[in-house]
């Protein structure tokens, strides 16, 4: 009969509880045993670079070096159409490193005031890594397409969500529940793909 497998360990790797609370519950149940960066000493996350796979990459590779287990990362945006596209890999520090998420949404408001309700096709993408510790490595993208909204709505979520209508609802992201937003979102999209191949990168049994 063949050995029942262990479940995968994976360490999850952001300093972000919004992410982190959301990829939890995307990948945890009966294949992964997912845990935080708290069992561990601090680690100090990389600078970032233009791209979203070379920073979550990145991010999953300094983790796998510093815990020894295999670990997750994504990098993610809003890509706003009228904007050529930005903040996208730039959207944490969008406006300068002083703001908080609120700060961000209102700069992003501003940059659009002049745009009209039908001109505000956004779209948030997301890079997740798998890096195991010797240093294999694989990614998967999703995107979820939307609007930006005239003013926040909704208090769920975290980020842009208050000014991004996925579509197609007629709600914010931060007004669906966390269930709503794990059924579309980009990042679940992408970390559902990598879950079906995070398997590869498990040691033996
Ligand atoms: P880690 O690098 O520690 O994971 P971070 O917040 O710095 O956390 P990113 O560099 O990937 O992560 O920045 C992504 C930013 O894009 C994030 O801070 C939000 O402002 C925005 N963002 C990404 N996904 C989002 C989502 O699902 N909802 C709202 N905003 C999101």
């Amino acid at each position: 009969m063949p050995a029942q497998r262990e479940r995968i360990r994976v360490v999850v790797a952001t300093g972000n509880p919004g992410k982190w609370a959301e990829i939890r519950a995307i990948l945890d149940g009966a294949v992964f045993d997912v845990c935080g960066l708290d069992e561990w000493a601090p680690v100090d996350f990389p600078e970032e670079g233009a791209d979203y796979a070379t920073n979550a990459i990145l991010k999953a590779r300094t983790v796998a070096h510093h815990t020894g287990e295999l670990a997750v990362a994504d990098d993610s945006g809003l890509e706003v159409e009228a904007l050529d596209n930005a903040p996208g890999p730039y959207s944490a520090r969008y406006g300068g490193e002083a703001l908080d998420d609120t700060g961000r949404v209102a700069h992003l408001l501003q940059a659009l005031k002049a745009v009209a309700p039908d001109q505000r096709r956004a779209r948030f993408v997301c890079v997740a890594a798998a890096v195991s510790p010797d240093g294999r490595t694989i990614t998967a993208r999703g995107e979820c397409p939307g609007q930006i909204l005239t003013a926040p709505r909704g208090r769920g979520g975290f980020g842009y969500d208050p000014i991004f209508q996925p579509a197609p609802h007629d709600r914010a992201m931060a007004e669906l529940s966390s269930q709503e937003k794990n059924s579309l979102s980009h990042r679940a999209q992408a970390f559902r793909a990598l879950a079906n191949q995070l398997p590869t990168l498990a040691p033996p049994p």
